[in-house]
């Protein structure tokens, strides 16, 4: 099932002509109405005119974070205040976030593209989707509910929190299609139970998750507790929000939107393409934005494309889970680590669940990682003997799977927060300051 079934099967040999066609109207309008575009041509020599192949794009800038943040709140935006439908912004933890606008079309095609990830995940107009995703500044809530409207399903705005609500509505509105981040997902899959709600006899069907990074364990936890189909969906607001790429039914990797975005893999040091297939930092370049176009924008997100068509017929390209964010990427003594490979050791041993978080301090000169992981409840805390075997097992998990040792704390059963939208997992005690942007 596809919604745009002519743009996404449309053949690679045309795809890459539109991909060309729309690159170079960008490139133009950029240079046009973007000051700071139109200076960065002009110091590299850049003429949009001569723009006859679509490997030029590598000839091109980056646009980074910070450019967002020297132009805020508007320098970036291509068309004046007056055409600009709607704002949002990033998620920025520090400093100012960035802003990000849209026209009318712009609000159009982003409803079309999420209602396309929303069917690729198996929903459609007989659904009742329920969107437990922030709704504001924030893309996702908004993002996703003007694309469940667009297919015609039943909305229901549910928004984050209040999370015994949301699993009363879930049961009382037979909600059919759940839209939140993963961890939320086991969050909510925790209140259910806690309510003696009987997951068996919801109407649960199918879930796209995303926001944040995740594993294939953590995968299939939410789809045994929640008796859905969950998919992979990614988004980035400096982009246009969730939308941008989203897995099928097949679940091997997400469709990237690649008429609407011009996607490259690089190495997240030197900037260079890297070989097919390997994985680097994904660079994405926005072929039909109105108010906010991006040229090559850093995104920080690590993955790879995967090889070859998938089974579902649809002619994007698709990348990997995200491993992680290259500003997420710990470094332990050396070794460096991503939170994902630490969620998946834990969920290979039993008696661990996947609400962990990583505390990393620096002891005397020694970089010094704690994973904190709750124990399963009714498991084996309060055993002494058996705690402290579990706790070496995943110690030697951890110092086998990933070359470095760390320490393991078990931590009671609900006792680490839960967040209501993107989970933080890493608490860096070194240098506090270096992470702000
Ligand atoms: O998180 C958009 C979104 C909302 C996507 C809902 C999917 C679902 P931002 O708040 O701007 O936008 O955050 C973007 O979140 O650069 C990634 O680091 C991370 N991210 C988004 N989707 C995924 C995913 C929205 N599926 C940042 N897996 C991105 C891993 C993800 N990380």
């Amino acid at each position: 099932m596809y919604w745009e079934p002519k743009e996404e099967t449309v053949s690679r040999e045309d795809l890459r002509r539109l991909q060309l066609e729309r690159l170079q109207a960008t490139l133009t309008r950029v240079s046009r109405n973007v000051p700071h575009y139109r200076k960065r041509f002009a110091e590299m020599g850049i003429d949009p005119d001569e723009f006859t192949s679509l490997a030029d794009v590598r000839r091109l800038p980056f646009t980074t974070k910070k450019d967002l943040r020297d132009g805020y709140p508007y320098g970036l935006f291509a068309v004046p205040l007056r055409e600009v439908v709607r704002l949002h912004a990033s998620s920025g933890t520090t400093g100012k976030p960035t802003v990000v606008g849209y026209t009318r079309n712009d609000v159009k095609k982003w409803a079309s593209l999420v209602a396309r990830v929303l069917v690729a995940g198996g929903a459609g107009r007989d659904d009742v989707v329920q969107i437990a995703l922030g709704y504001g500044l924030f893309t996702g809530g908004i993002g996703f509910h003007y694309g469940a409207e667009a297919i015609g399903a039943a909305v229901i705005p549910s928004s984050s929190g209040n999370t015994r609500r949301q699993a009363m509505i879930m049961e009382d509105y037979r909600t059919t299609t759940l839209v939140c981040t993963p961890s939320y997902a086991l969050h909510l899959a925790d209140a259910l139970d806690a309510l003696d709600i009987n997951v068996n006899a919801l109407s649960l069907r199918h879930g796209l998750f995303g926001a944040e990074t995740w594993t294939e364990a953590m995968r299939a936890q939410i789809e045994s507790r929640l008796k859905l189909t969950a998919t992979d969906n990614y988004g980035l607001s400096e982009i246009m929000g969730p939308g941008v790429a989203g897995e099928c039914l097949e679940r091997c990797g997400m469709h990237v939107n690649e008429d609407h975005f011009l996607m490259e893999i690089v190495d997240p040091v030197t900037g260079e393409a890297v070989d097919e297939g390997e994985a680097g930092e994904l660079v994405l370049t926005t072929l039909t934005k109105e108010a906010f176009p991006m040229i090559r924008f850093r995104t920080g997100d690590l993955t790879r494309i995967l090889p070859g068509p998938c089974p579902c017929g649809r002619a994007f390209r698709r990348i990997s889970r995200i491993l992680g964010r290259a500003d997420d990427m710990l470094t332990i003594r050396g070794t460096n680590v991503f939170p994902s490979q630490i969620e998946a050791v834990i969920l290979e041993v039993e008696g661990m669940t996947p609400h962990y978080r990583v505390v990393v301090e620096r002891v005397g000169a020694l970089d010094e990682a704690t994973v904190e992981v709750e124990a399963a409840e009714g498991g084996f805390f309060d055993r002494i003997g058996e705690h402290q075997h579990l706790v070496e097992r995943l110690k030697k998990r951890l110092a086998s799977e990933l070359g470095v040792s760390m320490q393991v704390r078990l931590v009671e059963p609900k006792s680490l927060e839960r967040a209501d939208g993107k989970v933080k997992r890493v608490v860096d005690k070194r240098e506090m300051g270096k992470r702000e942007e």
